[in-house]
């Protein structure tokens, strides 16, 4: 397995030392498994995510976010590492400074107008009620909840600059009586009371990827009434095994005979580099999927804590339907809006293949290697997304499972993000 390693000379002056962070369970054969305060010899950097390490003589890759190098150096590098750093925020509000994400997620209707029924189908309820609109960005939330309800006031939160023009956005629409934008962390910023309802459009890509929930979470203990509303209410991330011909074909198949050539023995370093990070905006056809989907974690909004996102787990049973390659598993996810009104209306906000297109399209986690399913097989497994120790906004999901057929097949992926 780890031939090609054999020849590397011995006292290799660009090996370098590093600490792990927190446990990691490797699951391929080829990547080490190490606990929280062992230290690695990194051999080679061969991706800025894995890196080709050594643990009590044995070899394999680990992932790079896990470590931090050793003692004397880091406790250089704690002086410049904050708090702030480990999340990100400069570049992460500096790119909702911008309009690029923010015209992306207007130009998506199904997010917004999904926003907007919410609204419309509470409009009565929320009358003479406060809310919350956190991450407002150019507040087409509270813009809505000022013109089609009459909410008392609305406290928009926006961290970035937008919030400068959210403030001018608001009065040209002449909602400025009713919204008031407060620009500044959500953790940070004082509103005048606490309030009825807590609007947020805070998912990610495969949901909770950036970890805005958090600032979500921290905001509904600090501001939200006793008995008061999260909007979304609930949100569920799905899971269903899928063909991905073509992008298996694009990254993978190509090396089998480029130009007439044999390059084969780049497909391993094709399977480090394309498949052990999800594919984000991958669209998926109904078609391809080979299995009905399965929800595979439920969070309750009213329930959920911030300790929780360090680790979650859920499991997942398909039944294939039809035969075919099982290339990977496609994910995205569902939120749901309860009504102010006992017996109202739920409003959901569905990102799969079988509802209206979204930015966040769906995420593909590819398999090491295709697997041919037949119609009566099950595929069995769990998914653990593990919050990253050191990288606040970001996660391992790891994928493990086994397929029941005639003929037994086991394999396993992990991924970071
Ligand atoms: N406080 C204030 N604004 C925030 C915070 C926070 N803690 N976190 C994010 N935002 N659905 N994944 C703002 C951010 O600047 C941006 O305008 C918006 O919320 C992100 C919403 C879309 N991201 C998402």
């Amino acid at each position: 397995m780890q031939t090609e390693k054999e020849n590397e000379k011995e006292g290799d002056a660009s090996v370098e030392e590093y600490v792990a962070l927190s446990n990691f369970t490797g699951s391929s054969s080829d990547q080490l498994c190490f606990s929280s305060g062992d230290r690695l010899l990194v051999h080679a950097k061969p991706s800025s995510e894995w890196w080709w390490a050594e643990l009590h003589g044995v070899r394999g890759y680990v992932p790079a976010s896990y470590l931090r190098q050793d003692a004397a150096a880091e406790e250089e590098e704690d002086e410049h590492t904050s708090l702030e750093d480990q999340w990100q925020d400069e570049e992460y509000f500096g790119s909702y400074g911008t309009l690029r994400l923010h015209l992306e997620m207007l130009a998506d209707k199904s997010r917004t107008e999904a926003y907007r029924k919410v609204i419309v189908s509470n409009s009565a309820s929320l009358r003479s009620k406060v809310v919350m609109d956190l991450g407002c960005g150019t507040g087409i939330i509270s813009l809505f909840c000022a013109q089609l309800a009459q909410p008392s006031e609305v406290y928009a939160v926006e961290a970035s600059s937008m919030a400068e023009y959210t403030r001018q956005l608001v009065k040209q629409n002449g909602c400025e009586q009713v919204v008031t934008v407060l620009q500044g962390r959500a953790e940070e910023v004082e509103l005048p009371k606490q309030v009825d309802v807590l609007v947020s459009e805070w998912m990610g890509n495969c949901l909770l990827f950036e970890f805005m929930v958090e600032s979500v979470l921290l905001a509904r203990d600090r501001w939200l009434k006793e008995g008061g509303v999260m909007w979304p209410s609930s949100a569920a991330l799905t899971l269903v095994p899928c063909q991905a011909n073509s992008y298996y074909a694009e990254k993978m198949a190509f090396w089998e005979q480029p130009y007439g050539l044999d390059f084969t023995p780049l497909q391993r370093l094709a399977q480090q580099e394309f498949f052990t990070k999800p594919k984000f905006s991958h669209v998926i056809e109904p078609d391809d999927c080979l299995t009905a989907p399965c929800d595979v974690l439920c969070l309750d909004m009213y329930t959920l804590q911030v300790k929780d996102l360090e680790e979650i787990k859920g499991q997942f049973h398909f039944c294939v339907e039809k035969s075919g390659v099982f290339h990977g598993f496609t994910s995205w996810f569902t939120v749901h809006f309860e009504s102010l009104e006992t017996g109202g209306a739920t409003v959901e906000l569905n990102t799969g293949p079988n509802s209206q297109p979204t930015h966040w399209k769906q995420t593909l986690f590819m398999l090491d290697r295709p697997v041919s399913v037949y119609a009566g097989d099950s595929i069995s497994g769990t998914i653990l997304l593990r919050r990253n120790p050191f990288w606040r906004r970001h996660m391992t999901i790891t994928l493990h499972w086994s397929i029941n057929s005639n003929k037994k097949e086991t394999d396993n992926c992990q991924a970071n993000i």
